[in-house]
């Protein structure tokens, strides 16, 4: 049977530290910042933090490159500044989850500078390092390296080039599937699982109440390392995810570290993320990995060409498919996680729904789905505010590697022309849509800062903020409010069947969730334009309990009659009987 879990119930609110508030005036958020915030998080309702990277770290990929597990990087605070956020959050019954990145290192982590000395120093088999190939056998030419070599194999880094380095100092190659500054560890020497356990519990000696992981399907490499298969369409990331022994390692983590107790959830890219894996990652049972959730791909690379200057067409039945063959995954074990932003996706609502005249309306839309599917439900900062992707005007406004690194190459090369020919999908792509300052309030840098932050205010700040949504019952934040809230009271909402209806309508999102008597129906319109529709739903009696428009209590005999209309960006959630 299906258990009862605390983190089955409660909404995870994510924050960025870089981005969230800035307490010293740098420019740059910080732990005291977030510390100074907390009644935000208590208000909205949430029940857990998670906290991207604040460890030390260059920032080559802001935080995700740790150079000290157990220790917070200066940008961001001390160890005491954490331990009081930590309380801060404890005292108000919200939980922490940390993030945990032990796919790779920095290159400034000790392991990694001890690797460098010679080809036998202590730590060298902590990473993972081979010969070059003889530059003959490679299908094409590589300006890394010496001239008669070609790296180890034809791997690329999900941030563009390959994803080997040359070491001129011991004469071999490691491999980085992330920036150059990200070398990866060898899962395959127990050293490295003892140390990542050991520094696990510590941190769970530290009261957390969970992990984020990152990229965790990547941890097993295959034997000898294959060259991809362009032909039978195999990439660099088919090659990577999933390896081997990577269940193996999971399952050595959860006896050596984990229990049920604490929210695990496991971020596992792919695509697509094959679901007997998917499923033995989440599975309670003796052979399950007992993850508690994991975040898939396969919503957001839907718009999503191969390089970040490309985009492919979606509609919404291809959306509603991916997401019910995941309700459908999980439906008698196993759980998901219900996002569609974070910190590496552009903001929801100029993705998936309006960002200029039903801005409001359909970031409550999405806000609705996100918080009734059958899932825990993760809020992405600011989404609780409606903000919005940046008008991005030139590639000095960009921050972020995964942006970088590839157009810069592109446009050195030549394939891509000029920044013109790939602004629009870069505005639409780009992480950094996420990563913008949190808008607090119509002050100077939108409150986040005393001085200029790190990377662009969104323009639309003096609109678009926490102290004007908190001011007005139409607002996104006091909707999400009530979201959190009519969660948090109806556990048909966390436990419910999900059943879905019209999977083929092009513009309505529908459902029931049922959970012994109680019964939900929810009904989405995704378009600007009213839509008439046909559900056939059958209820004695229905009362909206949510809706994203004033007073729609008109439409109750419209659902019982079988057929509705509904308002642009229109949302209801009715209870039935
Ligand atoms: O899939 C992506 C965006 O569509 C990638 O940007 C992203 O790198 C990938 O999802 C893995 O993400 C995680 O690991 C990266 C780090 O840069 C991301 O911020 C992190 O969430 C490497 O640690």
């Amino acid at each position: 049977g299906e258990e009862r879990r605390w983190w089955k119930e409660a909404v995870v609110y994510q924050i960025y530290p870089r981005s969230f508030n800035d307490s010293d005036g740098d420019g740059v958020g910080d732990i005291p910042g977030i510390t100074e915030r907390v009644d935000h998080l208590d208000d909205l309702g949430v029940d857990v933090v998670w906290l991207n990277p604040v460890y030390e770290s260059p920032q080559a990929d802001n935080g995700y490159d740790i150079a000290d597990y157990r220790a917070i990087d200066s940008e961001y605070g001390t160890m005491a500044d954490w331990e009081d956020l930590r309380d801060a959050l404890h005292d108000r019954d919200i939980r922490l989850i940390m993030d945990l990145v032990v796919n790779h290192t920095s290159d400034e982590h000790e392991w990694f500078r001890n690797a460098l000395e010679s080809t036998d120093a202590e730590y060298r088999d902590y990473y993972i390092w081979r010969e070059g190939r003889d530059a003959a056998e490679a299908d094409r030419e590589y300006e890394l390296g010496p001239a008669d070599e070609a790296p180890p194999n034809d791997w690329e880094s999900f941030f563009g080039g390959p994803a080997w380095e040359y070491h001129e100092g011991t004469g071999e190659w490691y491999l980085h599937l992330f920036d150059r500054k990200q070398p990866d560890l060898n899962w395959e020497n127990p050293a490295v699982r003892d140390d990542v356990f050991e520094m696990m519990n510590w941190w769970i000696e530290k009261s957390i109440d969970g992990f984020r992981m990152d990229v965790i399907n990547l941890i097993s490499k295959p034997d000898g390392l294959p060259d991809t298969d362009p032909e039978a369409g195999i990439r660099t990331i088919d090659r990577a995810a999933n390896g081997p022994r990577v269940h193996e390692y999971l399952d050595e983590m959860r006896d050596r570290v984990l229990d049920r107790g604490l929210l695990t959830v496991g971020e596992m890219i792919g695509d697509p993320l094959p679901l007997d894996h998917a499923r033995r990652y989440v599975s309670p049972d003796e052979d399950g990995d007992g993850l508690s959730m994991l975040f898939h791909f396969e919503h957001v690379l839907i718009d999503r060409g191969d390089r970040i200057w490309e985009t492919s067409d979606w509609d919404l039945t291809d959306l509603k498919a991916v997401f019910d063959r995941w309700q459908d995954a999980f439906a008698e074990e196993g759980w998901n996680s219900l996002y569609l932003n974070n910190h590496d996706q552009p903001r929801m609502v100029s993705r998936f729904g309006d960002d200029g005249e039903y801005r409001r309306e359909s970031a409550k839309l999405l806000g609705t789905l996100l918080h009734t599917l059958r899932g825990t439900p993760y809020v992405y900062q600011g989404e609780e505010l409606g903000m919005t992707n940046y008008p991005f005007d030139s590639l000095d406004d960009f921050r972020d590697v995964e942006t970088l690194n590839p157009v810069r190459s592109a446009l050195d090369s030549g394939e891509v022309a000029s920044f013109g020919a790939v602004r629009d999908a870069l505005r639409a792509n780009s992480r950094d849509n996420a990563r913008t300052p949190m808008q607090w309030s119509d002050d100077e840098h939108a409150g986040f800062s005393e001085s200029e932050p790190w990377i662009g205010v969104n323009p639309n700040y003096p609109e678009v903020n926490a102290a004007a949504e908190r001011d007005d019952e139409g607002s996104v934040y006091e909707y999400y409010r009530r979201l959190v809230e009519f969660r948090g009271e109806n556990d048909v909402v966390v436990y419910g069947d999900y059943h879905p209806f019209v999977q083929d309508h092009e513009r309505v999102w529908a459902y029931t969730r049922t959970l012994g008597e109680k019964r939900l129906f929810v009904a989405l319109n995704f378009a600007g334009r009213e839509t008439t529709v046909e559900i056939p739903v059958e209820a004695d009696e229905a009362t909206l309990a949510l809706s994203n428009y004033d007073g729609g209590g008109r439409a109750v005999s419209e659902l019982l009659a079988g057929e509705f209309r509904l308002r642009p960006w229109e949302a209801r959630v009715y209870r039935l009987a």
